[in-house]
């Protein structure tokens, strides 16, 4: 025991020494080092406190608050160098992460590796998505392998329909245990609204965007195409809802504020009045909205009131209209393109010229 010792002249120097080491500590690692060297198990405080039991009884009640205090200021200089430390370490690495999010956007349309752009098949869902959706639309989506009723049955199409046949529909083989009849892979949407009917109350207002499947091949018909399908289901929805609605959509679609439009008489087994929809275009140079021609464009009508019972709805109480149309052909026309094929061929000449920018979504301000 020194007199030093006795003053605590020791345990100042300690102190002195332990903040150099701190402050000389550039990250966790050496800050880590001196922690362990002052309070670890082997470390000078430890050593020091350790050693209390050696000093003379007159001394040691002060020694070891002396002892006490240092640890204290120890602890406390250690604990505020990690924060320090570990702050410079998160400040450095936001710096070396940092984003700059007003850089300018990748060039359009793309020119290279890594740019890319928006298929004219998605870049015309999202278009029906949002005209549609200013209306009150929503989207519903469904499988696209269904059973034989969600696809014909619920829809009213007779065991005997052509639409049935082999011929025009890829049936899956049928499941062991069931009623023996074969899935189908959809051949329209309507499966989608009849799920929609039996799993939501009305009122009902949807589109319907998705893949579609025929046994159909040529330069106008792909095995899998793309449909979009109209469901409005309400207490007094009529006639003049589904003209009014289909109106306003092909004229903001195509852009063309006064397109003319034509509703024709048809059938079909879903609904009752059924009606073609034609548009007014110039059948020599496959301009739209003038010439005098009529190009059909979609079908439509007033939902079959068995049709909605068939989705447990009371037709005394519920009515409403549904429609039609194929989401190439709609894109074909708006976009000038010849043959049908392309939109499945992946060739990326096809794809830059007529691929839709990421960056400028469909807006109902601009006009999509
Ligand atoms: C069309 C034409 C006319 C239609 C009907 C229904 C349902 F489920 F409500 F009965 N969905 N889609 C429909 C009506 C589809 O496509 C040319």
């Amino acid at each position: 025991m020194t007199d030093s010792m006795a003053a605590g002249g020791d345990l100042a120097a300690l102190q002195a020494e332990t903040e150099a080491q701190l402050a000389a500590a550039a990250d966790m690692r050496a800050w880590d080092a001196v922690r362990v060297g002052v309070l670890g198990r082997s470390g000078s405080l430890t050593g020091l406190l350790k050693g209390l039991g050696q000093v003379p009884a007159e001394q040691r009640k002060d020694r070891g608050a002396a002892l006490n205090r240092l640890k204290g200021a120890l602890e406390a200089a250690i604990e505020a160098r990690r924060v320090v430390l570990e702050e410079a370490a998160l400040d450095a690495r936001l710096r070396a992460e940092r984003l700059d999010v007003t850089l300018p956007p990748r060039p359009f349309p793309p020119g290279g590796p890594g740019d890319g752009g928006i298929h004219p098949i998605s870049r015309t869902i999202e278009e029906l998505t949002a005209l549609f959706g200013a209306m009150g639309f929503a989207v519903a989506e469904g499988p696209d392998i269904e059973g034989d009723w969600y696809n014909f049955g619920a829809l009213n199409i007779p065991d005997h329909h052509p639409a049935r046949q082999d011929h025009d529909t890829f049936y899956v083989p049928a499941p062991p245990g069931g009623d023996g009849r074969r899935p189908v892979l959809r051949t329209h949407t309507s499966p989608v609204q009849i799920r929609t009917m039996i799993g939501q109350e009305p009122p009902i207002r949807v589109i319907v965007p998705g893949r579609t499947w025929r046994a159909d091949h040529d330069a106008t018909h792909s095995p899998m195409f793309h449909q979009v399908e109209g469901l409005v289901i309400d207490r007094d929805i009529t006639l003049g809802h589904l003209k009014g609605c289909l109106i306003d959509f092909l004229r903001a679609f195509f852009g063309i504020s006064d397109l003319p439009v034509r509703f024709r008489a048809s059938y079909f087994p879903f609904t009752e009045p059924s009606m073609e929809v034609d548009i007014g275009w110039n059948r020599k140079t496959g301009e739209l909205g003038k010439g005098g021609d009529w190009l059909e464009i979609l079908g439509s009508g007033m939902v079959h009131p068995k049709v909605l019972a068939n989705c447990g709805l009371d037709p005394r109480v519920w009515q409403g209209f549904a429609f039609g149309m194929g989401i190439e052909r709609i894109t074909m026309l708006k976009h000038g393109m010849a043959d049908l094929r392309p939109f499945y061929e992946a060739d990326v000449r096809w794809l830059r010229h007529y691929a839709a920018d990421p960056l400028s979504p469909p807006s109902l301000a601009e006009g999509v």
